[in-house]
């Protein structure tokens, strides 16, 4: 079959703080199709703005779309595109896994993957190429006659080594400007599903609780492909949970000093309680180019840490802190404004616990609840939800009616977060403790972590207040 695969647009603010990468998932599509004996091409939209009314659609035999969530509307549009050349659409992705019949009611798309689609996606293009059942084939829901078939799960692919590496060579790979401190930046996946389940984040109901993992081999094998071939000297561990196992870590810091991948720097998502409890694991992460680790801090506040189901206390957030500061790392920290019950006074003491922190990349995300959540149920129970305009769903919007705060004080809070941090005086002056980098990286480099916290606050600004224009503040309750 021929496959055009397409990923839609996401938010411009993502690609300006230097996080614009290639769409792993999707490449992971395409490396299985492929390797099926399909022909495939992949167009990603946030790269490639014109690339859909470049391509003739009738080339192709079926039409794969990625949608989160604030991307689903966009995934429809494209959708609609694809139908009117008469080619038949297969949505994949977060948010029609858990709200299937919705996008097929819209009569939009032909055919939903739900959940970890590289194998549910090749059966069911063999099926369509074959004529053959679709009821057997577990993960997929379509219509029949007008009713929607919803076929029962998937089970989630337990080895992950034999998986093909995502099909980097079908996107223009160079165009990506996703980078860290200047040097550009791979991404890769080194295991799948989380045992935490947070109350607001998708992974363990997209994902499942078992954790499972690539040996430190078959990364490696990755890494020096992405060092050789490509050129790479950064690398970003987009996992949930790359540190979850300290054996596995510790295995992976001596595979990567026996494969020589000397002078990189890297990236991965970590849990405050697991890095409070491995200062060993922590230094060994140091000695092997760990450079910056992502840290879901979230809020100062006991209550608010316990209603997000984050089993973590402030002690593990400081520790953790102060670990990745003492081997010379930088700290992303992640928190989260507008929890359901949150007042004022509550909000600003997180920021101000933020400011005070100064992560060297802080992030603000308003509470956002994403379909599949155990938030997203409870919102929906307590009628809470202010609207359902998806391409709102950034976690930079208020979606939801909170007990103490309007939409609009989400909003101002949110702008005071960003400003509080990012534009202290001590950012631009104080001399930065992280180690040196001794990597090549873009000449512009040193005037750009000038200019760029303050290009970020001003696009956000305009954003924000580009959209509030958007939402009728309909507060039902
Ligand atoms: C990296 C990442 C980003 C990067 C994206 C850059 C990039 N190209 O990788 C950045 C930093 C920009 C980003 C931003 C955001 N992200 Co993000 N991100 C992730 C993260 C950590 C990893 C993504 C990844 O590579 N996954 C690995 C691949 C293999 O999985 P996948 O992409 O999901 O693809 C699989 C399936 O979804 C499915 N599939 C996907 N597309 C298709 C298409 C077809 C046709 C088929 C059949 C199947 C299919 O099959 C794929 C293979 O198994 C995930 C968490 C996670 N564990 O996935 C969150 C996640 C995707 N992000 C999320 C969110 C909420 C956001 C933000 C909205 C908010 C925020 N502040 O984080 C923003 C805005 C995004 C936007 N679209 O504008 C949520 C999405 C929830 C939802 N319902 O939409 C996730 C799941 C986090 C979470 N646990 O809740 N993100």
């Amino acid at each position: 079959m021929k496959i055009l695969l397409v990923s839609p647009s996401g938010s411009d603010l993502y690609a300006k703080v230097g996080t614009q990468l290639p769409p792993l998932g999707l490449l992971y599509i395409a490396a299985f199709a492929r390797n099926g004996g399909h022909y495939v091409e992949v167009i990603d939209l946030s790269v490639d703005k014109n690339a859909l009314s470049r391509i003739h659609l009738k080339r192709f035999d079926v039409v794969g779309i990625s949608a989160d969530t604030p991307r689903y509307p966009a995934a429809l549009k494209i959708a609609k595109k694809v139908k009117e050349a008469g080619i038949p659409v297969i949505m994949g992705g977060y948010h029609v896994t858990f709200l299937d019949k919705d996008a097929l009611d819209t009569g939009l798309v032909d055919y939903i993957v739900r959940g970890e689609g590289e194998e549910i996606f090749l059966k069911l293009i063999n099926a369509l190429d074959n004529r053959s059942e679709l009821k057997v084939i577990d993960g997929i829901s379509y219509l029949d006659n007008g009713r929607i078939v919803r076929n029962k799960s998937a089970s989630l692919p337990d080895i992950l080594d034999d998986f093909p590496y995502p099909a980097r060579n079908l996107l223009p790979i160079e165009k990506y400007k996703g980078k860290i401190v200047g040097v550009p930046l791979a991404n890769m996946i080194t295991s799948r599903g989380c045992p935490y389940d947070c109350n607001f984040c998708s992974s363990t109901k997209f994902s499942g609780m078992k954790w499972r993992f690539r040996s430190v081999e078959s990364i490696a094998d990755e890494m020096e492909v992405l060092y050789h071939k490509y050129g790479y000297r950064a690398f970003a561990f987009m996992d949930d949970n790359f540190t979850l196992r300290k054996n596995r870590v510790m295995e992976f810091a001596d595979e990567v000093e026996k494969r020589g991948l000397r002078n990189i720097i890297w990236y991965c998502f970590s849990r405050v309680d697991i890095l409070a409890r491995n200062e060993d694991m922590v230094k060994r992460m140091a000695e092997v180019g760990a450079f910056q680790i992502f840290l879901g801090l979230e809020s100062v506040n006991h209550n608010a840490l316990k209603d997000y189901g984050k089993r973590i206390e402030f002690e593990q957030q400081m520790k953790a802190i102060r670990l990745i500061r003492k081997y010379k790392m930088r700290v992303h920290g992640s928190f989260i404004i507008g929890n359901i019950n949150e007042t004022e006074k509550q909000a600003l003491e997180t920021i101000e616990w933020a400011k005070n922190i100064n992560p060297e990349v802080t992030q603000f995300s308003v509470l956002t609840p994403y379909p599949g959540t155990a938030l997203y149920n409870q919102v929906e129970r307590e009628k809470r939800f202010l609207h359902k305009k998806w391409e709102l769903y950034d976690a930079l919007h208020p979606t939801i009616t909170l007990d103490h705060l309007r939409p609009e004080d989400v909003t101002r809070l949110l702008i005071k977060a960003y400003q509080s941090v990012y534009l202290q005086p001590k950012r631009f002056y104080k001399k930065k403790k992280t180690r040196p980098v001794k990597i090549k990286r873009s000449k512009l480099f040193g005037l750009s972590s000038m200019v760029r916290p303050v290009s970020f606050f001003l696009t956000f600004k305009k954003e924000m207040n580009r959209t509030a224009a958007l939402y009728q503040f309909n507060s039902e309750r």
